[in-house]
């Protein structure tokens, strides 16, 4: 037994499914978890000595790899003066100002603990200040695990084959509608059809728990126009993409302005915390100045402050560093689809900014339906001889493959040729 099928075993009688979070059981894809011990740059190194090449980063926020010397510095240099105190600290407001000098059409922001919690308070927020109740959703979008947000869900909620969670009421969904990405004739019927009681549309720039979903042309600004002339909010889930795609996120990437945007992990440089930001009309709606209440005593927690800010800071210093990224996402699409027409792999590979996915199948993917055409089989043998091989991918068909600046051409080479050596195995 290896010392993570230890670990595991051990795992299942005290966690449910032996994880804390379900994708990363493995069960898509079979097998065990990895337990990891460490990660360095783009690598990390499990229990049992076995190191990888790494493209979860974390589910995204490692954009600098792992272990970077200037956030582990800024972390330390902070906790040895205290964890929490439940009261402001000078970073707190260090960070909002970073956050509105990078991110467009924002001026403030409120600090949280997640991106489920970013979305719940900003889902709030946006029907309190339209005093409205419906939410626009997309199938195969994932928002976190909120109840409203559990319904037609990507992510672990799809890979477990259950988009709408049991334990989410009726009353709860009740007011979540159901639209189809890339599609804005089906936003379009929902706000029809509902008028005046839409208080916004939720949606991920680039769908990212599906797989990878770009939006095809014109669809982000056609939600913006139809936003604009139905009077809901535009809400852009930026758990994925903010500070990613681009130094101001999707957003900037795009061209296309939000009202209220979500962030999560990735402003923590791999601490756990989120935040939600918009104008100071919307945002001083938000407690203590105004009605729509939200609160938290770990929100602006000064360790994981001090991470966020120490990341945010090197992307605004090297401005190079998207570029780089993308440059190597762009590499990596490039030689998964030679390798697969070589042999005769039927597959997609959508690639935006530093996030890709491969998915098996002929159809061009550019919706949920699309994405579920992709044979989830062939992913997971695909997986796992790129396990073997010492390249980690999300356990899961429906992930992201995450490209960070510390993958080296080293890395990418390897990758390269680990893939051809599986797909002519798949
Ligand atoms: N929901 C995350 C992927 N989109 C996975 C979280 C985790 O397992 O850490």
């Amino acid at each position: 037994m290896t010392r993570s099928e230890e670990l595991f075993a051990r795992a299942i009688k005290v966690l449910p499914g032996g994880v804390n979070s379900p994708v990363r059981a493995f069960r898509a894809v079979g097998g065990k978890p990895r337990f990891i011990v460490k990660g360095l740059g783009s690598h990390i190194l499990d229990e049992d000595g076995l190191e990888y090449i790494d493209y979860v980063g974390s589910w995204g926020p490692m954009v600098l790899g792992h272990s970077h010397p200037d956030i582990l510095k800024a972390v330390y240099d902070r906790m040895v003066n205290g964890l929490s105190f439940g009261a402001p600290t000078a970073l707190e407001v260090e960070m909002a100002e970073k956050m509105v000098s990078m991110v467009p059409n924002i001026e403030m922001v409120r600090m949280v603990n997640s991106g489920t919690e970013a979305v719940m308070s900003a889902l709030r927020l946006a029907r309190g200040a339209t005093g409205r109740d419906k939410i626009i959703k997309f199938e195969g979008c994932y928002h976190g695990h909120s109840d409203a947000m559990l319904v037609g869900a990507g992510s672990g909620a799809l890979t477990q084959g259950e988009p709408d969670s049991k334990g989410v009421t009726k009353g709860a969904a009740r007011d979540t509608l159901m639209a189809q990405y890339n599609d804005l004739s089906s936003v379009e019927r929902l706000l029809n059809a509902n008028p005046g009681e839409v208080a916004a549309v939720i949606v991920e720039p680039v769908a990212a728990n599906m797989g990878v979903v770009p939006p095809g042309d014109g669809f982000l600004q056609g939600l913006r126009a139809l936003c604009d002339k139905h009077g809901a909010l535009l809400i852009f889930d930026e758990v994925i993409t903010g500070f990613r795609l681009a130094a101001g996120g999707a957003q900037q990437y795009f061209g296309v302005r939000a009202d209220l945007v979500t962030f999560g992990k990735i402003i923590g440089g791999g601490m756990p915390v989120g935040a939600y930001a918009g104008s100071r009309a919307l945002m001083e709606q938000v407690a203590p100045c105004g009605p729509v209440y939200q609160a938290g005593t770990l929100s602006g927690n000064p360790v994981a402050m001090a991470a966020g800010l120490a990341q945010l800071t090197i992307l605004t210093d090297h401005p190079e560093i998207h570029t780089v990224m993308e440059t190597s996402a762009q590499y990596l699409a490039n030689h998964l689809r030679a390798s697969a027409a070589k042999h005769g792999v039927k597959m997609q590979v959508n690639q935006v900014g530093s996030l890709l996915c491969p998915y098996f199948t002929k159809t061009p993917v550019d919706c949920f339906g699309a994405a579920k055409t992709s044979d989830t089989e062939k992913y997971a043998k695909y997986f796992n001889e790129m396990l073997l091989r010492g390249v980690y991918l999300a356990p899961s068909q429906f992930e992201a493959m995450f490209v960070s600046s510390a993958h080296t051409q080293q890395d990418l080479q390897f990758t390269v040729q680990a893939a051809e050596e599986a797909l002519a195995l798949v």
